[in-house]
């Protein structure tokens, strides 16, 4: 008998039809929306899930569904998955690390300069009709080249930013992390390891690139974002909650700091309604790792974790190391 998979959210139908020859495929391509009950009833039965990073994986799912092996993140944040929990239990938990880094790293950059350069903004008023006559201010930014970026979260994305930045803008870059990245990476990369006030103080654009958890909840709250520059540039890729939504509403609405280009949200898909009501803000809804290409990548690495998994008792990309757990497909 073949293994029971729930895929949570659509995707590729091409990825479903090659899990189908492994796997007993349910899948949500209709996307209904889950609430947290229909999502623990819809896991219960099944040996593996296909989960994105809005499928939480936690005590509750865990504990009503004791024959789930594994759960598959398409996503390189995993902050809703409970590992600890799932390590426990001898659930595999993986993610999709690596096929997203430049892509996410290059929509980050994207980002920084149309926030920057107050792309959106200006097109607004263009689109208005507002446009009149040309003005030595009109919409003048911030420069991008040569100036100071900053990057605090300095994994794979955020070195794959810095890299954009040093090598193709001429951008000074310094970085803070939980911990100093090897020299030789530092010298690829050209950035240079400061304190995180100093990081908050220096940067002329400020890009946020590390996981969400307990320890970096509002790691950007009032109190740091007032550390920056009046003239900065606050760039969330990283994930909703990093950054007191709220707390930066106010400080763009003050000219505190100059402008902010946010692609995550604290409990997205809504919005802190405030942000709405500011300009200096261009507003993107998670589609950092959005290509047709990563996001193929994505899927297919999600599905070759659970096909390995049950395959060779190994999943390729795992976030815990855990023996595999008994198979038995009997029932
Ligand atoms: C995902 C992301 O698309 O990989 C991540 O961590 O934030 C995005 O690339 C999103 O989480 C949906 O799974």
């Amino acid at each position: 008998m073949k293994p029971k998979l729930l895929v949570a959210r659509p995707i590729f139908q091409s990825v479903i039809d090659d899990l189908s020859a492994f796997f007993d495929v349910t899948s949500n391509q209709p996307d209904t929306p889950w609430t947290p009950d229909s999502w623990q009833q819809a896991v219960a039965g099944h040996d593996a899930a296909l989960t994105t990073g809005s499928d939480p994986i936690n005590g509750n799912v865990l504990g009503t569904n004791p024959r789930l092996k594994i759960a598959a993140n398409m996503a390189v944040g995993y902050n809703n998955f409970d590992v600890p929990a799932m390590t426990a239990l001898g659930v595999t938990a993986t993610n999709t690390p690596d096929v997203l880094t430049e892509t996410t790293a290059d929509f980050g950059f994207a980002l920084l300069m149309a926030t920057a350069r107050r792309m959106t903004e200006s097109e607004h008023y263009l689109r208005a009709g507002q446009w009149k006559q040309w003005r030595y201010d009109m919409f003048a930014g911030a420069e991008v080249h040569g100036s100071t970026l900053g990057i605090l979260g300095m994994g794979r994305i955020g070195q794959a930013i810095a890299r954009r930045g040093a090598h193709g803008f001429g951008m000074n870059v310094i970085y803070h992390n939980r911990s100093q990245l090897d020299a030789a990476i530092e010298i690829e990369c050209k950035a240079r390891f400061v304190d995180k006030e100093t990081l908050l103080k220096t940067a002329d654009h400020l890009v946020l690139v590390l996981p969400y958890s307990a320890q970096s909840h509002h790691a950007m709250g009032a109190a740091e974002i007032a550390l920056m520059k009046p003239s900065a540039t606050l760039i969330n890729i990283a994930r909703g909650g990093i950054v007191d939504d709220a707390a930066l509403a106010v400080a763009l609405k003050n000219k505190q700091i100059a402008a902010a280009g946010l692609d995550v949200f604290e409990g997205e898909p809504a919005l802190n309604p405030a942000l709405l009501t500011v300009p200096n803000v261009v507003l993107t809804p998670h589609i950092a790792s959005s290509t047709v290409h990563t996001r193929m990548a994505m899927a297919k690495l999600a599905a070759d974790n659970l096909v390995a998994y049950f395959k060779a008792g190994k999943a390729l990309t795992p976030l815990n190391q855990l023996a595999p757990k008994q198979v038995d497909l009997s029932s």
